[in-house]
């Protein structure tokens, strides 16, 4: 065995391959070092493009056997039997196929839970077009992927949700060409997202795969924005790729009879506005104007709607006028489709079911979704709130981790600035305080501002310090003692907490809850998760030794009285509050039925309407979606069922309460 180890080092020596010299790692190469995706190219809908998307052939590999650096050489080589006499231990195309877009998770059973490596394999034919460069697009992959074409390494991406391209012009050939790509969706604690999420890890090709033509001097991105509604300005930001110092961009929007040039600096950039006189979008009128950015290399289109968006004081003002936000929070999961949403029609469905509940707003928790979402939005007139996975806790102090979240910021931006429709960029939820929280969140908002300051920032703060939860129980203790649904030893129980505390049964009923997060003074926005008359019960129960029917009741007669305020002079978002329901069960008063989610809603809703400084609202969730966290069989099924419609779009009873209040009582 020895002397087979020595004779192989050998012949791996001998290709070029690192020894290092140690017996135990004779079999191993070196792992390769791959090539960071190149600067993401916006405005693709007007490029020229052949699609990748459709069937592929897959290989699941939980061990990584398939890595380059694998003793026979990896999958990538793609290797195939001539003779009948090579050891190849696999084989694309004879493995099984599924579609791309779309995750691993839905389309194989068995790979329904699975958070490892899969091996994608697609050929394709090519041809070389003069003059031109190409560009390999995915759309979105999750988590983390390495791309090879030809049996080249093309490079590798970090974060999954959103786009990233390499320029491949010269690993294509003419004519067959096959694509292999490692697609990983392992999460660990200082992955973003974080290794315990809400949400199903979907992994795999979860958006559209394109290889994008373009000329040899081409328009990276372009950046326009309405700054002003008043005097009409707009700001430009537009790259081009390198060597375009002293190139003039001409931009036009033939409907408004405008064009106008710029120059682009050394850096091949430009930063500059201009005054025009749109009609403004909005969710009445969502006016889009077809805009042309050309060059003498290059033309690039897009339908862009104008408008602004600001908050003074405690209000949101959509062009100037007061608005509020009356939303409903989603996943990108479609209706009756299992696995991720990534098309028009997806997405279609999606917001034209939550515009049905008279809403102006969607917040799309809680990570990049397909860049059809805005799109969709910007045609329907629909506000959207997009945000980055940065969730929970997660590991503040690790450089490469800010580096994910910086990059899925960055991209997202980049790709949807131009939409009118996103006025919210969210980078977190549900963070716990920490000194190394904020320093890492106040890099993230830092790197936000510089790419786009014309939207409002923000992220679901949570709140509720130990003294607040005090002052909670004792106001359900109020409550408990004067109630005639309360038992005489439960009453017993409230009455002591209450003489502790120096109240008794007279004193006024009443708790006010503040935000006060300091992370508060770098957004635009106090968005605020709140679970009252869901999950707190739980809790108290355990601790009082009062059952959890009694205190539910009194939360949600409690609920109507609550008062959120928060510590800054800006408008409160209540980001989500809600409560599962199973779709068709009722069962009167008990959890999990219709009934309760709809009295759930009922008291919130109330409590919100009597809070001036609430100027959004987004309840949790548009559709019941796919979640590890949720095993309780009969009901959940690894579920999250707080959805107003279930998976396949039926409609709970809490469906048309939120309806009625948006058309009729929650008014500007
Ligand atoms: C939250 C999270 C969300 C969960 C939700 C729930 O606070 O932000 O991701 O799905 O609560 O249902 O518990």
């Amino acid at each position: 065995m020895k002397r087979l180890l020595i004779i192989l080092s050998l012949l791996i020596t001998n290709e070029g391959i690192a020894n290092t010299g140690d017996e135990e790692n004779l079999l191993s190469r070196t792992a390769l070092e791959y090539k960071k995706a190149d600067q993401l190219i916006g405005w693709i809908d007007s490029r020229s493009k052949q699609t990748l998307n459709g069937t592929w052939h897959y290989i699941v590999d939980p061990m990584d056997n398939g890595l380059p650096e694998s003793i026979f050489g990896g999958f990538p080589k793609n290797k195939i039997q001539k003779d009948g006499m090579e050891l190849i231990e696999y084989n694309f195309e004879k493995a099984k196929q599924l579609q791309v877009p779309g995750a691993w998770n839905s389309q194989d059973e068995k790979l329904f839970f699975y958070r490892g490596s899969v091996w994608f394999y697609k050929k394709f034919t090519f041809s070389h077009k003069s003059n031109s460069l190409t560009h390999l697009y995915f759309g979105g992959s999750n988590f983390r992927t390495k791309v090879f074409l030809n049996g080249l390494s093309v490079g590798e991406f970090i974060g999954g949700y959103v786009p990233f391209n390499f320029e491949v012009s010269d690993y294509l050939v003419e004519g067959d060409n096959f694509l292999i790509v490692q697609v990983n969706n392992f999460l660990s604690k200082s992955t973003i997202p974080t290794q315990r999420t809400d949400w199903w890890p979907y992994g795999g090709l979860i958006d559209d795969v394109y290889l994008i033509s373009t000329p040899k001097k081409f328009i990276n991105n372009v950046f326009l924005q309405l700054v002003d509604h008043e005097t009409g300005r707009v700001e430009v930001k537009a790259q081009g790729s390198s060597n375009q110092e002293g190139t003039r961009l001409i931009i036009s929007i033939p409907e408004l009879g405008f064009i106008k040039s710029f120059k682009f600096n050394k850096n091949s950039y430009i930063s500059d506005s201009f005054n025009i006189n749109p009609k403004l979008w909005t969710p009445e009128e969502p006016k889009l104007y077809k805009v042309i950015v050309s060059t003498q290399h290059d033309s690039i289109s897009d339908s862009i709607g104008f408008r602004t968006i600001e908050t003074k004081g405690k209000k949101i003002f959509l062009n100037g006028k007061p608005i509020k936000l009356k939303g409903i929070s989603m996943h990108s999961e479609p209706i009756g489709i299992p696995g991720p949403a990534f098309s028009s029609d997806h997405f279609q469905d999606l917001l034209e079911t939550a515009k049905s509940l008279n809403t102006n707003f969607v917040r799309a928790a809680h990570y990049p979704y397909s860049r059809h979402l805005a799109k969709v939005a910007d045609s329907l007139g629909l506000m959207l709130w997009e945000e980055i996975p940065v969730y929970w806790n997660i590991d503040w102090n690790n450089s490469e981790t800010l580096d994910i979240a910086i990059n899925q910021i960055s991209r997202l931006i980049q790709r949807d600035w131009n939409r009118s429709s996103v006025i919210i960029w969210s980078v977190a939820n549900e963070t716990p305080f920490s000194t190394s929280r904020m320093k890492f969140l106040g890099k993230v908002i830092s790197e936000l501002r510089s790419l786009d300051s014309s939207r409002l920032t923000t992220a679901a703060l949570l709140s509720g310090d130990r003294g607040e939860f005090q002052e909670l129980v004792l106001a359900l203790s109020l409550l408990g003692v004067n109630s005639p649904e309360v038992s005489e030893k439960e009453k017993n129980i409230f009455k002591s907490l209450l003489s502790q505390a120096g109240l008794d049964s007279k004193n006024q009923v009443q708790f006010k809850i503040e935000i006060n997060d300091p992370l508060g003074d770098f957004v635009d926005l106090i968005s605020y998760n709140e679970y009252f008359g869901w999950y707190y019960s739980l809790v108290f129960a355990d601790q009082l030794k009062v059952k959890e029917s009694t205190l539910r009741k009194l939360m949600l007669e409690l609920i109507p009285a609550i008062e959120i305020t928060s510590a800054f002079d800006k408008p409160i978002h209540i980001s989500e509050f809600g409560a599962g329901a199973k779709f068709g069960l009722h069962n009167e008063g008990k959890i999990w039925s219709e009934e309760y989610q709809e009295q759930v809603y009922r008291a919130q809703l109330k409590m919100i309407l009597k809070n001036s400084q609430i100027q959004g609202v987004t309840p949790w969730i548009l559709k019941d979606f796919r979640a590890m966290l949720r095993p309780l069989a009969g009901i959940q099924d690894f579920y999250n069922r707080k959805g107003l419609i279930d998976e396949e779009g039926k409609k709970k009873l809490a469906f048309n309460v939120l309806k009625d209040f948006y058309a009729e009582e929650w008014g500007e």
